[in-house]
């Protein structure tokens, strides 16, 4: 029987051998351990020399409990004030729904247990295959948040989470001091319901580059809120962000398994285990047909040499139309870029004994970024239409 054609338990049931057989194989491959320093203060060599093979890494136990119980309060507190029906201007409550004064809005829903972007044009078209879609339980919504935007304005415990010290220092180390911030987005797959995220590699502008490198589209992060597991997890081909373009068309057509890719493997991980996976990696997510939900605040970083002058080839606005031809200058950059620093001084005003991250662009204008009405109104309150797509 074709998976699509499954309930939702009957889909959990014919993933369980996938899941169980990959999941030895993510625990043999190793790649994870607790962020570790160098005498000089730098990522351990030996963290970045598994990151350039693997193009992932896993970060354990970065984020204590008391920051994650904060994060996940916010998100649920962010998922209640949802505009209701999602074309609505208020929320499920009658309270006006938030995010209505925003340049974007910060909610993007899908049906319970759908893939939105595989085989659309959506997102660049970099999806092409869909997903296995089951058939939600009789009780499902008609709609799930799938994504929270703008969290940097939505959300304090969020936008003090992307001023991490250690998560900037990391950015640092793989893209250098002048790093440059590309979006932010948070993935919600609560149980039964989540959807998920086709097949794809996220970059989508230098792969025809002549100095093209692994490392040329950046990485993300992804925050995990709950500790993740094979069913519900984030999913990668480890190493394959260093074989340029890869026609995923063929791979899963020629694959026996379909969409259950044989060397792929899940990121399982702790609630306050930080992921690192390089833009290029190929990944993705499954229907979220377990009982258990994901929450992963997701954010990347780039090389400021891969932005610089470039003309973004992602197009992340959903309007197929708009994006492919903003250049990314420097007025622009720096733009964008201030969010970082607004929020690494929004950290420190709430943890001032936390070692305070440098940020090597604004070093001379730090007074200018402090954390208060002033940047609340000229740097977060619309910094997403400042994104850079690559
Ligand atoms: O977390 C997921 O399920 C998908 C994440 C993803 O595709 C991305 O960060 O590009």
């Amino acid at each position: 029987m074709a998976l699509t054609e499954l309930s939702a338990g009957d889909h959990a049931a014919a993933m369980a051998d996938y899941l169980a057989e990959r999941s030895d194989a993510a625990v043999a491959l190793g790649s994870r351990g607790p962020v570790r320093f160098d005498a000089e203060g730098n990522l351990h060599p030996d963290i970045l020399a598994e990151f350039a093979t693997n193009g992932f890494y896993i970060f354990e136990g970065v984020i204590d409990h008391d920051e994650v119980t904060e994060l996940r309060n916010a998100v649920e507190d962010t998922i209640e004030r949802a505009p209701f029906p999602p074309d609505s201007d208020t929320d499920a409550q009658g309270r006006p729904a938030l995010g209505l004064d925003y340049p974007i809005s910060p909610y993007i829903f899908i049906k319970p247990l759908s893939d939105p972007w595989g085989g659309t044009k959506l997102l660049s078209g970099r999806h092409p295959v869909k997903m296995t879609e089951p058939t939600p339980d009789d009780n499902a919504p008609d709609h799930v948040v799938h994504l929270l935007l703008q969290m940097c304005t939505s959300m304090p415990a969020a936008l003090r989470l992307y001023g991490h010290p250690d998560l900037l220092s990391i950015a640092e180390a793989i893209n250098g001091p002048d790093f440059v911030p590309y979006n932010d987005s948070i993935f919600v797959k609560k149980p039964g319901m989540g959807g998920s995220v086709a097949w794809h590699q996220d970059g989508a502008t230098h792969w025809d580059n002549p100095h093209w490198h692994p490392g040329i589209h950046g990485f993300n992060f992804q925050v995990q809120l709950y500790p993740t597991t094979p069913a519900n997890a984030l999913w990668i081909v480890p190493g394959s962000h260093t074989e340029g373009r890869i026609d995923i068309r063929a791979l899963v057509a020629a694959n026996e398994g379909g969409e259950r890719l044989p060397n792929a493997i899940p990121l399982v991980a702790d609630a306050g285990d930080v992921t690192i996976v390089s833009r290029q990696m190929l990944h993705g997510s499954f229907a979220n047909t377990s009982p258990d939900p994901r929450v992963s605040i997701t954010f990347g970083f780039y090389p400021h040499s891969s932005v610089l002058g470039v003309s973004g080839g992602l197009n992340i606005t959903l309007d197929e139309k708009k994006g492919r031809d903003k250049v990314y200058d420097a007025e622009h950059i720096r733009r964008r870029s201030a969010v970082v620093q607004v929020a690494l001084d929004a950290r420190h005003q709430a943890r001032p004994d936390e070692r305070r991250y440098r940020y090597a662009p604004f070093v001379e204008v730090e007074d200018e970024y402090r954390y208060g009405p002033e940047t609340i109104a000229s740097v977060l309150s619309d910094y997403t239409l400042y994104d850079i797509a690559i």
